[in-house]
Formats: C-alpha cells, sequence, structure tokens
C-alpha cells in the first residue's frame, strides 16, 4: 500500500492525519467495508437501498478503487458491466438485478422493455438494461484497473478481452450520437449525463411535456428527502424523454432533448487516450487514438469554450443555442492534458473564483454556480458537491501543476468522505450529508486518493494516470 503523508485540514483548526497510520488504516478499513457491502458477486451497487442495480460511470469509479483492494473484482465489475453491452456498442446506464424486485427502483426492467425494444439495436436477450448511456469512463477506469496489477491483467487476457468492447463503445458515441455533426457527441437524457437534475438541463427540458404524474411510481422517494431530490415536474419530463426513446425502438437522432456536454465529451477524449495506451499494451501504436482524442478536444473548445465566463457550457441543438448557466460540467474538461494555456488558466480561476469558491468560501466543488439563481445546497447537482467531481478536478488541477490547490482538494476529499459517511453528495458550504450514505463510488475513490501516491501520478500528464 502507498500512503503518502498528508495532513487533512479543517476550517476549525483540527487536523486528522491521513498519513500511514491509524486515521489513515481506519478509513481504508470503512470504505473497503462499504464496497463489502455492496458487492453483489459481479458487481457493485451504488447504494443497496436507493440505487440497487449496477450503474454505468459509477462502476468505472468503482473499479477504480476497487483495484487497490482486490483487481481481480475491479476487472469483474468493469467486465459485468460490458457483458451488457448492446450490438450497436452502446454500454447501458443500469445493468438490472433480475433478484431485486420490479418496485426497489423506478424506472424498471418493466418500463425500459430492453430485450424487446431494444431489438433493432442490438440489446441483450438474457440480461435486462436501460436503454440510455451514461458518461464513457470506462476505458479510462480499465487502464488504470490494468496498472494496479498488470500481472494478474495479462494472465486473465483483461485487456484483450475489454478493448473490442471499449472500442464499439466509443465508436457507437462517435457515429450515432454526433447529432450536432460538429465533432462532439450528444446526450439525449440527462440521465445520460450523470448529472440529472443539473440547472444546465432546465431550458432544454422545459420543451418536454411531462408524463402524468398519475402514470408513473417515483421509488427514489422512499430513500431519499425529498428537498435533496429532483421535483415530481422534472421527474415526469425525465419520464417522458425516456419513454419516447424506448417507443422508437432506443433509435437515434429524433428526440426532442439533445444536449452536447463539456463532461461528457471530456470524459470521452480521456478515456479514448486511455484506450490508445490500451492499444499500444496489446501492440499496437495507438497513434490514431491519441489523434482522435487531440480532435475532439480541439472540438470541445471550438464548440463549447465560453471566453467571458472562463468555462464550458453546455449547448442545446434543438434550441440552438449554448446554456448560459454555470455547472460543475463546465470546468471538467481541465483533466484533459491538451487545452490551450489559456483556457486552462481561466478554469483555474473560475474554480476558485466567486462563482465555485474552491478554497475559500467551499473546500469540495459545487455542482453550480454559487452566485446562480436556481442555486440550492442540498438539492441534487443543483449545488452540492459530489466526491466523483470533486475526484476528477484534483487531477486537473495536479496535471496542470496547480499541486497546492490539488493537495487541498484531495484532503478535503478524503476528510468529507470520512465525515459524512461516503455520502452521496455534501453541502458545499458546511459539507453536510445529504443523500445516501454508504455510496459506492464515494467510498472507491477514497480509497484511490488513499492509495496514490499525488507524486506519482503527475509523473506523465493526461496520458498515463
Ligand atoms: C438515474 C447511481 C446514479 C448516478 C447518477 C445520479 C443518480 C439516477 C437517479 O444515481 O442517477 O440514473 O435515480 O437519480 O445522478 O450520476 O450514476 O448512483
Amino acid at each position: 500500500m502507498d500512503r503518502t503523508a498528508q495532513v487533512i485540514a479543517r476550517p476549525a483548526g483540527h487536523a486528522v492525519v491521513y498519513g500511514p497510520g491509524p486515521a489513515a488504516d481506519a478509513l481504508h478499513l470503512r470504505a473497503v467495508a462499504v464496497l463489502d457491502a455492496n458487492w453483489t458477486g459481479t458487481s457493485t451497487v451504488p447504494s443497496r437501498g436507493l440505487y440497487p442495480h449496477q450503474w454505468s460511470w459509477d462502476s468505472a469509479f468503482i473499479a477504480i478503487g476497487l483495484r487497490h483492494v482486490s483487481p481481480l473484482r475491479a476487472q469483474t465489475e468493469l467486465e459485468t458491466l460490458l457483458a451488457a453491452q448492446w450490438g450497436d456498442g452502446r454500454v447501458p446506464h443500469i445493468v438490472f438485478n433480475p433478484s431485486v424486485p420490479l418496485d426497489a427502483y423506478f424506472p424498471s426492467p418493466d418500463f425500459w422493455r430492453s430485450s424487446a425494444a431494444g431489438r433493432e439495436a442490438g440489446a441483450p436477450r438474457t440480461v435486462q438494461t436501460s436503454g440510455i448511456v451514461q458518461p464513457p469512463v470506462h476505458a479510462l477506469a480499465a487502464w488504470l484497473v490494468h496498472r494496479a496489477d498488470p500481472g494478474l491483467s495479462r494472465s486473465r487476457g483483461f485487456l484483450a478481452r475489454v478493448y473490442p468492447r471499449l472500442a464499439a463503445w466509443h465508436r457507437y458515441l462517435l457515429h450515432r450520437r454526433d447529432l450536432g455533426g460538429g465533432g462532439l457527441v450528444c446526450v439525449v437524457h440527462p440521465w445520460e449525463q450523470g448529472m440529472d437534475n443539473s440547472p444546465a438541463w432546465d431550458a432544454p427540458l422545459a420543451r418536454v411535456a411531462p408524463a402524468p404524474a398519475r402514470s408513473f411510481r417515483r421509488a427514489d422517494l422512499d430513500h431519499g428527502a425529498a428537498e435533496d431530490r429532483p421535483t415530481d415536474l422534472d421527474y415526469g419530463r425525465y419520464v417522458r424523454l425516456a419513454a419516447d426513446y424506448r417507443d422508437r425502438g432506443y433509435a437515434d437522432g429524433a428526440g426532442e432533448f439533445a444536449v452536447e456536454d463539456p463532461a461528457f465529451n471530456a470524459l470521452l477524449v480521456a478515456s479514448e487516450h486511455a484506450l490508445a495506451r490500451i492499444a499500444h499494451e496489446l501492440g499496437a501504436t495507438g497513434t490514431a487514438r491519441h489523434a482522435r482524442a487531440d480532435r475532439l478536444t480541439a472540438a470541445l473548445v471550438d464548440r463549447l469554450w465560453d471566453p467571458a465566463r472562463g468555462m464550458f457550457l453546455c449547448r442545446d441543438l434543438r434550441g440552438g443555442r449554448p446554456v448560459a448557466e454555470r455547472a460543475v460540467s463546465g470546468l471538467i474538461p481541465l483533466l484533459l492534458p491538451g487545452l490551450p494555456r489559456e483556457v486552462t488558466t481561466a478554469l483555474v480561476g473560475t474554480l476558485t473564483g466567486p462563482h465555485f469558491a474552491l478554497g475559500t468560501a467551499t473546500r469540495l466543488v459545487p455542482s453550480y454556480d454559487l452566485l446562480g439563481e436556481a442555486f440550492d445546497p442540498h438539492r441534487y447537482w443543483r449545488g452540492p458537491a459530489w466526491f466523483n467531481t470533486g475526484w476528477l478536478l484534483e487531477r486537473g488541477l495536479r496535471l496542470h501543476g496547480e499541486t497546492a490547490r490539488a493537495d487541498a482538494l484531495r484532503a478535503a476529499l478524503l476528510d468529507l468522505a470520512s465525515a459524512s459517511d461516503f455520502a452521496e453528495y455534501v453541502d458545499p458550504y458546511t459539507g453536510e450529508a445529504c443523500g445516501t450514505s454508504g455510496f459506492g463510488w464515494t467510498a472507491a475513490l477514497a480509497l484511490d486518493l488513499l492509495h496514490t501516491a499525488p507524486e506519482t501520478d503527475h509523473r506523465t500528464p493526461g496520458r498515463d494516470r
């Protein structure tokens, strides 16, 4: 185990030490206990109560943490997800566990009807899934999992088996989801981007007629406080969009909601760089993939960069304009190695400036503009801080030489993961726990931070981490 001595500073002057020693050991054990409790035998649920199935980007983040305690389980996590891939290459956002009762989560398999409605698109026959996708963090995760134990990975043929599936996944996104024709990938549902309830979706969603409230029953309110969750009106719109997509046989192109999102595309770029390294490990050159990633980076800057706001914005294709909301998604491209210097400088300025206030008013990055009209410190993706976005931005800060800020963010992520009992998300001002506790990626990413030494992280910017 590789633990670097570090001090977690608390605003009140208390300090918890997470160097080699009892505090780090205790946090490690508690995080492992969460992942063990959420493990089903073939994958990890985000949360036993609120999210009792396998979720796509959760599994990628979970594998990144699991690699430190069981590289075999981390490989299995990704393999289970990829086994549910559709014939057209899409990796579904949920893989349903048939032993969980239908009413435990909504929308359930009988809503998505994947094997029937998705037949044309090549949905699997034996496993039930949703029909939408989530951000493509998987190739990045597969590469990091491989690196944790290359011997085991080679002996199991891990990369050789996942590579064709990951390549098909990226092909699906690049060929079927470039709905704007400018080289970027679109999401067709807010759930696809993973930050479901972001104010960035309010304008594009406003055009969608909500499904009647009586036509479905929300299961999330059985587990989460209503004031921490999306409203019924938003839920009605999510349901309408998903049902319409299903009723079109999950064919891409005609839906009412089509948005180019900076985080989704940045994660595709990071994963394309990772796929290049995987190809190289398997004996190919990977050069074409690095070049494609660089072209995607250029398209991201060209289509979504807003110099006046100093961050990336979403582009609403049906509305024909950028969405003038500052959401954390617009900072995530900081993760990328190939951005122009003035862009990274501006992004760090925005992250630490009044709208996100990292290091001054906040210790973790809020999901939305602190000064925005829609800001709410507790409601889902409309203000609270999440651990996966913090983890991504910690990497971005470190990559671009912002070591002190990266160290502080890393310390805050560990401190608040511990203090919140691995909460799903926290109030960005107070650190108060919101949503569910014992949340999979919060535990996994805390483990990753505990076990990855910052100075080795920094070695090979962007492409190796
Ligand atoms: C819908 C599982 C998922 C995360 C998402 C998060 C939330 C689902 C929901 O939970 O979304 O996919 O029911 O709200 O927004 O990022 O992957 O943890």
